[in-house]
């Protein structure tokens, strides 16, 4: 019987992944939520589609930069809210295949990851703009939640339900393994059984028991017991965890923060408040410092450009990855208490010193007393030395503590990114 400590190892292993925010929004080029934000309607929404033609979209591109990156995995959207779908449905018209693209573009991504040596994984929105039975008036969400023609209109919300599993058995079924589902979201009564969620996920752990669902299908798997449907990890959004997560035994849960390298996910032409590379690897060592994954964003153009900008910082991480990819992959959160100078990340005996703010002279870890057999720069592999300052035996707060001196290092954070 596989539970969800074998399911998570791999994610816990690979910690960073790519997402991928990608449709007919791409277009318009105001993030994935003009619709809702604009209350744009399906018909005037409907010029994207006839013109969705991304002449650039090449994966396999997308996959080596994401490679390079040092991300492990990636999650792209089969559909987002807007309702179209990247793959070739059978269950609707309203498909890459049937726009000037032509073709079945989820298979295309899943093939160029593979063949990358990726984790393929893909996003699925159970909130449905498009789909005639998913409620609109009044629903707080829908592009179409203030038009009173649609006040009291009587839609067969279960026909949606099966739409949306029948969609989810495309998925598994078609493009042989998936590593992750990624379901979003729900929000209000619109929750759990609503989406007829214990099915869902039964028929899914049927088909592909080693997939890994995040928690938005409703849910809690914080509680000892719970819901079939409460998913694997938790996904918080533009936010680390202070303290990462843990369950009510107090046992930590897998999870994964996404975050988007400026302020939209889908893409946004004008917006350009791009991170900074230093900021980027900052968050991905802060989330495995407190036993979390990293799912990094990006959304491509209309062509099926990844935006020259988000690659350009994918390749910073990706150097500074190749030089301290040890202190992300397979670490954790240390029991230690966060150091003053910056981060601790852990696998076993290995303890990785993050050190953002080095000060003068050595720098102090508490609690490690005669603990330190070797320290290394990680960087380039050079001996640092574990010494005891002079006077040392005079300073208040040494008694347990250890010193390892930097002068003469040069840290990768000081360097370029
Ligand atoms: C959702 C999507 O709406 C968004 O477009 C993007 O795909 C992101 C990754 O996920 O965003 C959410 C989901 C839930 C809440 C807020 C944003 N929420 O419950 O507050």
């Amino acid at each position: 019987m596989n539970t969800r400590e074998d399911r998570v190892k791999w994610f816990m292993q690979d910690r960073f992944g790519l997402f991928i925010h990608w449709g007919l929004y791409s277009i318009p080029a105001r993030g994935e939520w003009l619709r809702a934000n604009e209350k744009i309607s399906i018909e005037e929404y409907q010029p994207f589609f006839e013109e969705f033609n991304p002449v650039h979209y090449n994966p396999r591109e997308w996959a080596k930069a994401a490679k390079a990156a040092g991300q492990q995995y990636a999650v792209l959207t089969a559909k987002h809210h807007d309702g179209f779908c990247l793959f070739d449905s059978q269950l609707t018209d309203y498909k890459a295949t049937n726009t000037p693209a032509g073709r079945d573009l989820i298979k295309e991504y899943i093939e160029a990851f593979r063949a990358e040596g990726l984790k393929v994984g893909l996003y699925y929105s159970i909130i449905d703009w498009h789909h005639p039975d998913f409620p609109k008036y009044g629903d707080r969400y829908h592009p179409m939640r203030d038009n009173e023609e649609f006040q009291g209109e009587d839609t067969h919300f279960s026909n949606y339900v099966a739409y949306m599993h029948g969609q989810v058995k495309e998925l598994l079924t078609n493009y042989g393994k998936i590593d992750i589902l990624w379901f979003d979201f729900s929000y209000d009564d619109m929750t759990g059984e609503k989406w007829e969620a214990a099915k869902l996920v039964n028929m899914i752990r049927s088909m592909q028991p080693d997939v890994l669902i995040d928690n938005r299908l409703g849910g809690n798997i914080r509680l000892a017991e719970p819901e079939v449907y409460a998913g694997d990890f938790y996904s918080p959004e533009q936010i680390i965890p202070p303290g990462g997560i843990v369950n009510r035994a107090n046992q930590p849960i897998p999870w994964e923060a996404c975050i988007t390298l400026n302020d939209h996910w889908g893409y946004h032409a004008k917006d350009l408040n791009y991170k900074s590379p230093k900021q980027v690897i900052r968050t991905l060592v802060e989330c495995v410092s407190k036993g979390g994954n990293l799912l990094l964003n990006v959304g491509p153009n209309a062509k099926g450009e990844i935006p020259e900008q988000s690659l350009a910082i994918l390749q910073v991480v990706g150097k500074w990855m190749r030089q301290n990819g040890d202190s992300i992959y397979g670490c954790t959160s240390s029991d230690l208490p966060k150091p003053e100078w910056g981060r601790y990340t852990q696998i076993g005996n290995y303890l990785y010193a993050h050190v953002y703010d080095r000060g003068i002279g050595p720098i102090y870890f508490q609690g490690l007393k005669g603990r330190i057999k070797k320290a290394r720069l990680l960087a380039d592999g050079s001996e640092l030395h574990v010494e005891t300052p002079w006077m040392a035996e005079q300073y208040s707060d040494i008694e347990n503590g250890a010193f390892i001196d930097l002068s003469g290092a040069v840290l990768p954070d000081e360097m370029d990114t």
